[in-house]
């Protein structure tokens, strides 16, 4: 038997808070002890036997009968048992509580006074050893006295109680004869049956019956509530489920006569039982696959639920973010056809008014006849026609909407000013070699239409000086205000609303799939052994 499957369910459960949710914290201290007790090598594992049943149902009695040592353990009417007592066989009687993993030992003197709680001991301390020089208790055999179930006191003591059935190989419940077959005698029962490979049920205070009659029908009750459970009788020497014996020998009454034999017959039974390695052995087999098995059955369903739940939200999540998506690409294509659009219709309106303005300066420009104003003069009526420009551009975008005027006023302003334009000084022009013979004509040619001479060989001219200047400002402000004009829209473009929706999703959509195949490895786990 190994503790794999559950250890490793164990570790993914603490390592996840999602799957850690859906286990109360019983749930996990049980699976913890059962996990525990699989770990332990046969060589050091003690075989365990759990006395259980409501408070003063006799179950310290029954122990103290069974030690048959002058040591006793308190027992009493009313809830005296506070404490989970392990009692194991030693040379002599000793007392230790365990913290931190040690044993400690205290005085014998205190047994009484800290099992039934006058005595605190450590704080957290629920568990005291006590070790008894009894045969019963050879072979690493030990006992598990336990507070009881149904106490007044409430729930911590019965949490020590069912902690200690999670630990044990075998059980012995305990029932007073006349609660036999209550709801929480059957429970305990049925719990008993789901977790231990073996338990016998123990019916005392026989003698507390009135008649013959009362106690026939009670052990009829008893092998009825027996039927089917304790099961694997067939390992034992003799069957040692159903038993009525009355416990405390001093209270052997004429009512109950079977008493003594019965009393007997279960310590022979059992003492037979635990002395037997073989059938010892078995029986713990038995516990550990079914309490494995219980584990693993009541988390399966768990992990498949979460797993369902799992699936239904990534579903969920699919959908969203496609949906998501496709409206995202929607949303951006619809802008990005706008922006287009507007920027299509701004650029022909910018380069329309661009146009207009400098086929105006341009016939300005070819206006001007003097040399030697020209170059002053172009220039400025090229920056007042640029302003002027500027100003049509604002214009234009604050009615279309684009953006405020002073926005492409600013941006435009401030970068035309920084790169104020000047036009090219005037060059003069190297035209053509000619002969002396030519030249002479040229010359009186050129005298005769008043025109300038330069006789190096060249004709030099300062003809149509004024179309290299209007070259300049075509190819000058214009291209640069176009290009302003594009990195502004290109800046706004950029700029584009694109935020607004859930972005969450592929994060959230991982998350669940990660959970989901944790889900599917804890369950080819939980089939192991169900
Ligand atoms: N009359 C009678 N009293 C019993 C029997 N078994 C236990 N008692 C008494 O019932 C009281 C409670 O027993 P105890 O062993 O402390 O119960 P526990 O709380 O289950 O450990 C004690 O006073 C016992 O002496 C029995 O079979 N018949
Ligand atoms: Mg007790």
């Amino acid at each position: 038997m190994t503790a794999q499957p559950l250890s490793e369910i164990l570790r993914i459960i603490d390592a996840n808070p999602v799957c850690r949710a859906m286990f109360t914290d019983e749930q996990l201290t049980k699976y913890r002890i059962i996990a525990d007790r699989l770990a332990l090598p046969d060589s050091v594992r003690p075989f365990r036997v759990v006395f259980c049943g409501v408070f003063s149902s006799g179950k310290t009695s029954l122990i103290n009968s069974l030690l048959n040592t002058p040591f006793h353990l308190p027992e009493g009417v009313n809830p005296v048992t506070k404490m989970v007592t392990r009692i194991r066989g030693g040379r002599q009687v000793a007392c230790a509580y365990r913290l931190g993993g040690r044993e400690n030992a205290v005085s014998t003197d205190y047994i009484e006074s800290l099992i039934m709680g006058q005595k605190q001991l450590v704080y957290d301390t629920h568990e005291l050893i006590i070790t008894v020089p009894s045969e019963i208790l050879q072979n690493r055999v030990e006992f598990l006295d336990t507070p009881g179930f149904n106490d007044e006191m409430g729930g911590d003591l019965e949490r020590m109680s069912r902690e200690a059935i999670y630990e044990s190989d075998m059980a012995v419940m305990c029932c007073s004869a006349l609660q036999l077959g209550k709801i929480f005698e059957r429970q305990l029962l049925q719990e008993l049956d789901d977790l231990t490979g073996h338990f016998s049920l123990v019916v005392t205070r026989m003698d507390n019956l009135n008649t013959v009659e009362d106690c026939d029908a009670v052990i009829r009750q008893a092998n009825r509530l027996m039927k089917d459970k304790g099961n694997d009788a067939a390992v034992f020497p003799g069957d040692i489920s159903f038993v009525f014996p009355v416990v405390n020998r001093n209270a052997l009454s004429d009512s109950y006569p079977d008493a003594e034999k019965h009393i007997k017959a279960f310590e022979n039974t059992l003492r037979a039982v635990l002395s037997d390695e073989s059938i010892r052995r078995r029986i713990r087999q038995k516990s550990d696959e079914k309490a494995l098995a219980l584990c693993l059955r009541e988390i399966e369903p768990v992990f498949t639920q979460l797993a369902q739940q799992q699936q239904a939200e990534l579903t969920e999540l699919t959908s969203k973010n496609s949906a998501a998506v496709r409206q995202r690409e929607w949303n951006a294509r619809t802008e990005q056809n706008r922006f287009a659009d507007k920027r299509r219709e701004a650029s022909y309106a910018a380069q329309q008014f661009a146009r207009q303005r400098m086929g105006t300066l341009s016939a300005q420009i070819m206006q001007l006849h003097d040399p030697s104003t020209f170059q002053l003069e172009a220039t400025r009526l090229t920056n007042s026609m640029v302003a002027a420009l500027i100003g049509d551009i604002a214009a234009y975008s604050a009615q279309q909407g684009i953006a405020s005027s002073d926005t492409v006023v600013n941006i435009l302003n401030g970068e035309y000013f920084a790169l104020h334009f000047t036009v090219p000084p005037l060059v003069k022009k190297p035209v053509r070699r000619r002969g002396p013979i030519k030249r002479l004509f040229v010359t009186l040619f050129r005298f005769a239409t008043f025109r300038f001479q330069i006789d190096d060989g060249c004709e030099m001219e300062y003809a149509g000086y004024q179309e290299p200047a209007v070259q300049a400002v075509w190819n000058g402000p214009v291209p640069w205000l176009l290009r302003q004009w594009d990195a502004y829209l290109e800046r706004l473009h950029g700029s584009m609303r694109t935020d607004g929706f859930y972005g969450g999703y592929e994060q959230a959509i991982r998350d669940r799939q990660n959970l989901i195949d944790l889900c599917e490895k804890v369950r080819q786990l939980t089939v192991y052994r169900i």
